[in-house]
């Protein structure tokens, strides 16, 4: 992915307007889903490392290995590091870049879903179980069959149905997919991608099987749609999924946010249920700094907050990012207020 210019910025200034600070200096993190688990907020980012890995457009250089657990006992206490939680040395089906996880608990059991790329070079997603929260955490020996992309972000429905919502664009792959087969035909993060004015590729939706471990149908698309109700084409940069799918509850609307990439901004769309269709409502975080932007919303004692990550801590390396949190509000009809993550 390339980079944003950076080259006027200055960082002591830009971390002085910053609205919030990282969450921890001593690693660097990203992707950060948060969730309320046994009344704490437990954080499962990516843990971004600099591997050496050169730039490209698909994201290559970040060649991640692990991940770590974080949690707090609210959003302004002490982060508390769990160490690491799995490695990829473990992962049996997965050779390199473990990307944005997510997790989710059921009857007392903590099931870790993560991206990484297998043996042939193509994303899956997989999930590893533990009996608390904070790992660590055991892999299943294959990736969760039928999977692909990147990206998993797990909803819990009314208590009782689980879906995974995952995808990506570019680096993330999903544009090899439109056939139901991965077509490995052509170079590089444009290839097989709709043109400009025909739909936008969608995001996934799964309900998940009983024990978690796999899909229990068929991956659906997440329609987002404009105000006129047609659905957002792929040239509407501003506004069509890229990656980064989330979805969370307010006042009994399904609210799917996701990030728009290559033009960096958290966006969000609202729906009657689980799968949509979603009609795109606004933005809610505008670009940080540091090529991509990756979110997740979580509701504690009664107020909302936004985890996200900006790369302000390393100057700017993109493939460096750090955690960070700030409260997010609505206002009286359920619109999200957009959020500036460096004061004016
Ligand atoms: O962290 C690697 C990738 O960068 C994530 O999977 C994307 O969402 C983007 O944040």
């Amino acid at each position: 992915m390339p980079e944003k210019p950076i080259d006027h910025i200055d960082f002591n200034e830009l971390n002085a307007k910053a609205v919030s600070k990282p969450l921890v200096t001593h690693l660097f993190t990203a992707d950060p889903s948060a969730h309320v688990f046994e009344g704490r907020i437990y954080i499962y980012p990516s843990h971004d490392i600099d591997a050496g890995v050169p730039f490209d457009d698909l994201g290559s250089h970040f060649a991640m290995e692990d991940y770590h657990v974080f949690s707090m006992e609210h959003p302004e206490a002490e982060v508390v590091d769990h160490g690491p939680v799995l490695h990829i040395r473990d992962v049996p089906w997965a050779e390199k870049q473990l990307w944005a996880p997510d997790a989710t608990e059921k009857d007392g059991s903590y099931y870790l879903f993560f991206p990484a790329k297998d043996f042939k070079g193509i994303f899956r997603i997989g999930v590893a179980t533990s009996g608390s929260p904070a790992g660590p955490f055991i892999p299943q020996p294959q990736a969760i069959k039928n999977s692909f992309s990147i990206d998993p972000a797990v909803f819990k429905d009314n208590e009782v149905d689980y879906y995974m919502y995952f995808g990506g664009i570019w680096g993330g792959q999903l544009q090899r997919w439109r056939t139901g087969t991965f077509n490995r035909e052509g170079d590089g993060p444009f290839v097989h991608l709709p043109a400009a004015d025909e739909p936008a590729l969608c995001a996934k939706v799964a309900k998940l099987s009983d024990d978690l471990l796999g899909f229990a149908e068929e991956p659906k698309d997440v329609i987002l749609l404009d105000e006129n109700g047609i659905p957002l084409r792929q040239g509407d940069t501003e506004r069509r999924f890229f990656e980064a799918p989330w979805v969370h509850r307010y006042n009994g609307k399904y609210y799917f946010s996701y990030s728009t990439g290559d033009t960096h901004y958290i966006c969000y769309a609202v729906g009657d249920n689980a799968y949509g269709p979603f009609t795109y409502r606004g933005r809610i975080l505008n670009p940080v700094v540091g090529w991509t932007s990756h979110h997740s919303i979580v509701e504690f004692a009664g107020k909302w907050y936004l985890f996200y990550h900006d790369s302000s801590l390393s100057e700017g390396i993109t493939h460096l990012r750090s955690m960070k949190v700030t409260e997010l509000t609505y206002d009286e009809i359920g619109d999200i207020r957009t959020i500036d993550p460096y004061h004016r």
